[in-house]
């Protein structure tokens, strides 16, 4: 049985998130995956909060079990539902795309756990020293708004900086990369890539039918020039971004309105001309459609087989 204390700070029976996803992320898959003993997250993206409280309501009547909203910083939308998640009493918040500072005293208050998405160690110690319980380390080899390290350098580095759990994210899709988080002092992983084509996630199947297709050297990050690269599959949209963004007759303002709504045309249409289909590195990885079980018990039996069988190298 593979447990790690952030098991028994949550109550979830696994050490296993699903990572955030915007217009993706619902409570239709928050619930299955909670169900299945992780820790289901529903996606707040740049959705309104009425939307989101929907989800959260939707979401409880689907599992007793705990569940997260994560809040995108980023979003026009965060102050309403950062204050909507203490009204709906929702048990665990993450956040990402930026600091969770000016929220987390009234979370706290309101007996929220916080656990900030953070790329950097120095923002694992500022979301501590606020009261995070835990903090997810996400590498760039991740899927969406994309830091400068790779997973295999933050964790350790981040597992250091703080005395709270770390999570790892980024480029984890089975039991091999959940066991190498685990050595690299990690006290559980969240996957995105893997549960999008879960068979409870209600993306357009174009979506996952790309991420089935999809090969190592399939994604790409684009939107550096913006401060925020995000990553997903190379398609005739993104490569169009990426040329754009290296053309000096290009503005900022002109790649922002080219990049508007793309998220949606992915996941909600499956419009392969339009569409940003996020996705991380270890897409190619994905091979099948399962179900939020299927892919829990798959890879937290593949961790403990070969975080058992790791003596085999000590001679
Ligand atoms: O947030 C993510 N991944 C995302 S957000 C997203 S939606 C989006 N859409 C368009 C443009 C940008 C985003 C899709 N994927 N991951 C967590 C994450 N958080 N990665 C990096 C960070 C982060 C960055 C800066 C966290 C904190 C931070 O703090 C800055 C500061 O100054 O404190």
């Amino acid at each position: 049985m593979l447990r790690s204390p952030i098991c028994d700070l949550l109550g979830i029976k696994y050490p296993v998130f699903q990572g955030a996803m915007a217009w993706i992320a619902d409570a239709d898959l928050a619930a299955a995956v909670s169900n299945a003993g992780g820790l289901g997250i529903i996606a707040g993206g740049s959705a309104p909060v009425d939307i989101i409280r929907q989800q959260v309501r939707k979401c409880r009547t689907l599992t007793d079990k705990p569940f997260a909203v994560n809040i995108m910083l980023m979003s026009p939308a965060a102050p309403d539902i950062a204050q909507m998640v203490v009204e709906e009493k929702v048990p665990v918040v993450t956040t990402g795309a930026g600091s969770p500072a000016k929220y987390m005293a009234a979370w706290q208050g309101a007996g929220i756990k916080v656990i900030p998405v953070i790329p950097s160690s120095g923002i694992a110690k500022s979301v501590e020293r606020y009261g995070a319980v835990a903090v997810v380390a996400e590498g760039g080899e991740s899927g969406g708004h994309v830091g400068d390290l790779t997973t295999m350098a933050l964790v350790p580095q981040v597992v250091d900086a703080v005395t709270i759990p770390v999570l790892a994210a980024g480029g984890i899709g089975d039991g091999r990369g959940m066991a190498a988080a685990f050595m690299l002092g990690a006290s559980g992983v969240q996957m995105g890539t893997r549960f999008l084509v879960a068979k409870e996630c209600n993306v357009n199947p174009v979506y996952k039918q790309k991420i089935i297709a999809a090969k190592d050297i399939d994604t790409i990050a684009t939107g550096k020039r913006l401060g925020h690269p995000v990553r997903g599959l190379k398609t005739a949209f993104s490569r169009r971004f990426f040329e754009m963004e290296y053309d000096p007759t290009v503005s900022n303002e002109d790649l922002e309105k080219f990049g508007e709504g793309a998220l949606q045309a992915a996941a909600i249409r499956g419009d392969e001309e339009h569409g940003a289909f996020m996705a991380g590195q270890i897409a190619g990885l994905v091979k099948q459609e399962q179900t939020c079980a299927e892919i829990i018990e798959e890879t937290v039996g593949e961790a403990e087989a070969l975080l058992k069988g790791a003596g085999k190298w000590v001679v």
